[in-house]
């Protein structure tokens, strides 16, 4: 459980938990699936939000993943409150429900449940990582999951085959089960030729960034992003910025990383695909940041949610 003091936050059981009264509230607008399972089994819970829930209407959908990083835990609540905001919002809040009309709205708060848990586990917090797979033929746990994708896997320097390392890409690309479950849902919304998810964004802790594709390379353009390409990115990167006040700039500009999530939802799907590094700042409060201020620092993030929901189209 989380340390005295931080109840406020949600363990994996919780969180699946509000998963459920989610679906059973909003039939019609919820519905709860899993796109596979951890390393130690637990469900990688994915929550499809939208008029209609049940039927294909073929509409525009958007992404939003949390908690890649075991001890994020902060992202975990900004996808908890985008699921409360388009369920429990839609009767209330007339922007809210023109969203819901008029997208599928895919939220997958726990990438690395075995992660978050294990960094809960104890008395105090672990300051974990990866996720928590063993690696074969020596005593390290964990892959980095930010690192385990399959675009441009191991390219550049921005990632450590060494086991023992943070950011450690695993042993191949989608070696880990959890980036390999995430990956299929995401390659299994291409119908009749055409990826349906449009945007995504990847949530993240912390700095009060938005960060933008490549992180491979440190070149605005080039193979697989044209100018244009990058002027969209740049453009709706900004906007959004301009709402919760954090900096906006290109991935590779705060470190060059391979094999991160937006490098292959770019590079592979074309979807127009973000980090967003939350509060705070620094390393005070830096990962763990007290309960009570995750209100304020979710709901930071609506508008610019709103911003990114609208560029799916
Ligand atoms: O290093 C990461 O995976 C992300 N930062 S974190 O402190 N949450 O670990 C940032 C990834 C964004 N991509 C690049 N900086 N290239
Ligand atoms: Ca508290
Ligand atoms: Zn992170």
């Amino acid at each position: 459980d989380f340390p005295a003091g931080d109840e406020g936050y949600h363990t994996y059981a919780e969180v699946t938990a509000e998963l459920q009264k989610a679906a059973a509230n909003h039939p019609d607008l919820v519905a709860l699936s899993s796109v596979g399972k951890s390393f130690e089994g637990r469900d990688l819970n994915v929550l499809k939000i939208s008029d209609d829930v049940a039927a294909d209407e073929g509409e525009p959908e958007v992404l939003f993943t949390c908690n890649q990083h075991a001890r994020e835990h902060l992202t975990t609540e900004m996808c908890l409150h985008i699921v409360q905001r388009f369920t429990d919002g839609y009767a209330t809040d007339p922007n809210v429900r023109a969203m819901v009309d008029g997208h599928v709205i895919w939220v997958i708060p726990n990438v690395n449940p075995d992660g978050s848990e294990y960094d809960i586990s104890g008395t105090d917090y672990k300051y974990w990582r990866k996720n928590r797979k063993p690696v074969a033929g020596g005593d390290e746990i964990g892959a980095d999951l930010n690192r385990n994708w399959g675009y441009k896997w191991g390219c550049c320097d921005g990632s450590s085959s060494r086991p023992a390392s943070e950011t450690y890409h695993g042993p191949a690309a989608f070696s880990e089960p959890e980036t390999q479950a995430v990956s299929r849902f995401v390659d299994s919304r291409v119908v009749g030729g055409t990826q349906r998810i449009k945007a995504h964004i990847d949530f993240h802790t912390y700095s009060e960034l938005v960060l933008w594709p490549f992180g491979h390379t440190k070149d605005d353009t080039g193979e697989g992003m044209t100018a244009e390409e990058n002027a969209r990115f740049r453009d709706v990167g900004q906007r959004m910025a301009g709402t919760n006040g954090y900096q906006a700039k290109q991935s590779s500009d705060l470190y060059v990383t391979d094999g991160d999530i937006n490098d292959w939802m770019w590079g592979t799907h074309k979807i127009l695909s973000y980090t967003f590094e939350m509060y705070p700042t620094g390393p005070f409060p830096g990962f763990y940041p007290p309960d009570e201020d995750i209100a304020r620092e979710t709901t930071r993030n609506d508008r610019a949610v709103d911003i990114l929901v609208g560029e799916a189209r």
